[in-house]
């Protein structure tokens, strides 16, 4: 497996790649032109200019998260087509640039979402958290406004300014859009850019919807494992594969990661591996990564992974905020460094321990 850390760009994150790149066992970094738009192709200075940039710190991308996906594309639109084909150019510019993978989502009109960015816990720390007694109070169009309030004056991923100013727009295109439908649209997508997926290797690892139920009344598909195993045998191609996000999948106690991990065997190309604490029904807090700080195994996860011969790119995702850091929630340098230390702490003990044979 090849540990990487998510940044974010220059311009955008407040850690830099020099403190990332003395992190013990990392190698690369997940990152995107985070300023592009869903739709926009991708130009190629830019993406030069980015790998460039890695490369100086003596690192490499990994990979990008994320190339977002156009509601045109994931609403079946009129003009899905247009924006498909956007799509296939991007790949094509960030398969010539050598990068390999590609974590996207397929969430209707919101991506990830969290009623707390920063629950303040026994020791001091502060996480993201979800308690859906308090989604349900609040009104799917002052969400945004939520969220962005408690950023710490950070863009957060998914959650553009510009793009939550047309949520009225947004909620009418996706009104008739069921969770068949947005599962054909999803399907209908993967086709068009297999070939482009095989002509340059490029694994495409679907990230799962966050929380894994429907927020808002609004369909999700990336949530158990039966529907990721739905869509990843209606488009039987290895490059068509997922991001095995703990956090995400885990908000689901009813979610036996380890098993979905074993189903899944060769199409995880991605993997964030982060733990969770559950509080209640649909009420969750992140967790430090150390499985005896929240509800999951880590072990466990990271046994599953070493098992199904996971050799892909893994990033230890979220990080609570410690020791005073200031950073885009869930971003920040030090919880992540940690948890970095431990995944490859467990992974070197799973590796040796197999070569050993106990
Ligand atoms: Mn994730």
């Amino acid at each position: 497996m090849q540990m990487t850390m998510r940044w974010f760009g220059a311009s955008y994150d407040s850690v830099t790649l020099q403190q990332i790149r003395q992190v013990p066992g990392l190698t690369g970094v997940i990152t995107t032109l985070y300023g592009t738009k869903p739709g926009e192709i991708w130009e190629e200075k830019d993406i030069q200019a980015i790998k460039k940039e890695v490369e100086a710190a003596g690192l490499v991308i990994a990979g990008i998260e994320s190339v977002n996906i156009h509601d045109a594309i994931k609403t079946g639109g009129a003009d899905r087509d247009k924006y498909i084909e956007n799509y296939i150019t991007t790949l094509e510019r960030l398969g010539k640039a050598g990068i390999h993978l590609i974590c996207y989502n397929f969430m209707p009109v919101f991506d990830w979402t969290r009623s707390n960015l920063a629950k303040v816990r026994p020791d001091g720390s502060t996480v993201l958290s979800y308690d859906q007694k308090i989604i349900d109070k609040i009104d799917p169009n002052d969400i945004s406004t939520a969220m962005n309030s408690q950023s710490n004056g950070f863009v957060l991923p998914g959650w553009e300014p510009e793009r939550v100013s047309k949520l009225k727009e947004l909620f009418a295109m996706y009104k008739d859009t069921d969770e068949e439908k947005l599962f054909a649209n999803l399907t209908y997508f993967l086709k068009a850019i297999m070939p482009v997926c095989d002509k340059y290797d490029i694994n495409m690892a679907i990230h799962p919807d966050d929380p894994a139920w429907p927020v808002f009344g609004l369909p999700r598909i990336v949530t158990t494992k039966e529907k990721i195993l739905r869509f990843i045998k209606a488009v039987d191609n290895s490059h068509n594969g997922v991001t095995l996000c703990t956090g995400s999948l885990g908000t689901n106690p009813k979610n036996d990661i380890p098993d979905i991990i074993k189903s899944l065997k060769g199409r995880i190309h991605f993997a964030h591996v982060r733990n969770l604490k559950h509080n209640g029904p649909g009420d969750f807090e992140e967790a430090a990564h150390l499985s005896s700080d929240g509800s999951m195994d880590m072990y466990a996860v990271m046994k599953a992974l070493y098992d199904v011969g996971f050799d892909g790119v893994i990033r230890p995702d979220h990080g609570r905020a410690i020791w005073g850091e200031v950073s885009m929630p869930g971003y920040g340098l030090y919880d992540r460094a940690l948890g970095c230390a431990y995944l490859n702490g467990l992974w070197e003990a799973i590796v040796k321990s197999a070569k050993a044979g106990r």
